[in-house]
């Protein structure tokens, strides 16, 4: 097989064996980023999160702000593990800065 990112016939050029092989890559595994809700962090505060560090439009924000107050829980994206941790550890930091008690999480998808 010339190209390991292809996947093969199974059969062996030359030699006619079948040696049919797995693909070189491996998909990575996705992570959820959950906001939970509580009672003191301004409504307006959790738009500006959403917009600012998940890239939504203001009108999404305002409605998975609403699903969350609304629910208890609510989903912000799905992105690998290193993009999930660190999207979580920018709303961590920006809540604690402005001293809400926002909390944000992240579980495997
Ligand atoms: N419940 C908050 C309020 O009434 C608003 C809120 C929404 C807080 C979403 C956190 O993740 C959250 N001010």
């Amino acid at each position: 097989m010339t190209d390991k990112n292809q996947e093969d016939s199974g059969i062996e050029e030359g030699t006619g064996l079948a040696t049919k092989t797995r693909p070189a890559t491996k998909k990575p595994s996705l992570y959820r980023v959950l906001l939970l809700n509580d009672d003191y962090t301004p409504m307006e505060f959790v738009v500006e999160i959403l917009v600012r560090i998940f890239r939504k439009t203001p009108e999404d924000a305002a409605r998975i702000m609403l699903h969350v107050h609304q629910n208890g829980v609510g989903m912000c994206g799905v992105y690998t593990y290193e993009v999930a941790e660190t999207k979580v550890a920018q709303v961590m930091d920006a809540a604690r800065r402005a001293q809400h008690p926002l909390q944000c999480t992240m579980e495997k998808e």
